[in-house]
């Protein structure tokens, strides 16, 4: 039995979450076409026959604009002390972006194994992906080279059999069944989290924590009210909408998803709070992204 403990690593927006859902095959982690989607880090569990192997899903690596951005950072660095390897993540981009140049910097300082996936091959031609490819082993940088697609599930098999490759003999740590330890009542929290990510534009959203404040579940149904707290007074009446129509359309979509990941009816309210510019203090960061 082999098993390890491994990081996806890159800066937003590159797939890292669609990789991991896919390989899962289940969506655990939140996606959106907005940078900065994933906030706190998910474990995804794989198991099958020859091992296990524990991913970690990290937010994106990024300049840090404020604590929260600085909370974000400071979990890949923890997460990257006892891993087993390391995946950096880049997508389709034919040029490096500022990002990508520091990520790649990140790479050249990393001790762990460290493989490169190339994501979002879908969206490229052979012989711009055949062009990638070359650039990235050129680096020397890395133990081996993945083009994926997290879309179409191009590349995947390989990508296992090469982490495979990698891992050390090793026990099982979680039970087999066992996708996640992460509670289903923090995934209904990043479910709605998603909606005001899609369905608003700017800033708004990534100035949007969601606190669950009740959580009730019998056989077939969960009733959750959650907290949302806004970063502003004046970002309410956008939040709401006219005659609320926003926050219902939010509503709605999350409960629909909630729904599908649970198996059961949910009912979903939401109380809407301010705490201003929480994103700048780092007592309130550390309580909300554990
Ligand atoms: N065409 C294509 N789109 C993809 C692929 N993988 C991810 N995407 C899209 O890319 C966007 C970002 O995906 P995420 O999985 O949220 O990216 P991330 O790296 O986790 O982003 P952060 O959490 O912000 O760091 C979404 O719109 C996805 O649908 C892929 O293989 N092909
Ligand atoms: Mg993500």
């Amino acid at each position: 039995m082999r098993s390890g403990f491994v990081n996806l690593i890159g800066r937003p927006n590159v797939g890292k979450s669609s990789i991991l859902n896919h390989l899962i095959g289940v969506k655990l982690s939140i996606v959106t076409d907005r940078p900065q989607t994933t906030r706190k880090s998910m474990k995804f569990i794989y198991t099958d026959e020859r091992s296990q192997i524990i991913f970690f899903d990290n937010p994106g690596f990024q300049d840090p604009k404020n604590k929260l951005g600085q909370e974000m950072q400071n979990i890949i660095y923890n997460n990257m002390k006892d891993a087993d390897l390391d995946i950096y993540v880049m997508d389709n981009s034919l040029e490096n972006g500022r990002l990508d140049n520091k990520v790649l910097d990140l790479a050249r300082e990393d001790k762990n194994k460290k493989i490169v996936i190339i994501n979002k091959c879908d969206l490229l031609k052979e012989d711009e992906l055949e062009m990638l490819i070359q650039k990235y082993k050129e680096l020397d940088l890395f133990i081996d080279v993945y083009p994926v697609s997290a879309v179409t599930g191009y590349g995947f098999k390989e990508l296992l059999d090469g982490i495979y490759n990698i891992m050390p003999e090793g026990p099982l740590y979680y039970d087999e069944e066992m996708i996640t330890d992460t509670m289903t009542r923090e995934i209904m929290e990043e479910i709605l989290r998603e909606k005001f990510l899609i369905f608003l534009n700017e800033e708004i959203p990534h100035g949007i924590n969601i606190e669950t404040e009740e959580y009730i579940e019998d056989e077939d149904s969960i009733s959750i009210r959650d907290i949302v707290y806004l970063e502003r007074e004046n970002h309410k009446a956008i939040v709401i909408g006219k005659n609320g129509t926003m926050i219902n359309r939010i509503i709605n979509a999350a409960k629909k998803d909630m729904q599908e990941f649970t198996n059961k009816k949910v009912r979903l309210k939401i109380d809407i709070k301010i705490r201003k510019n929480w994103r700048k203090n780092i007592g309130i960061v550390k309580s909300w992204i554990k």
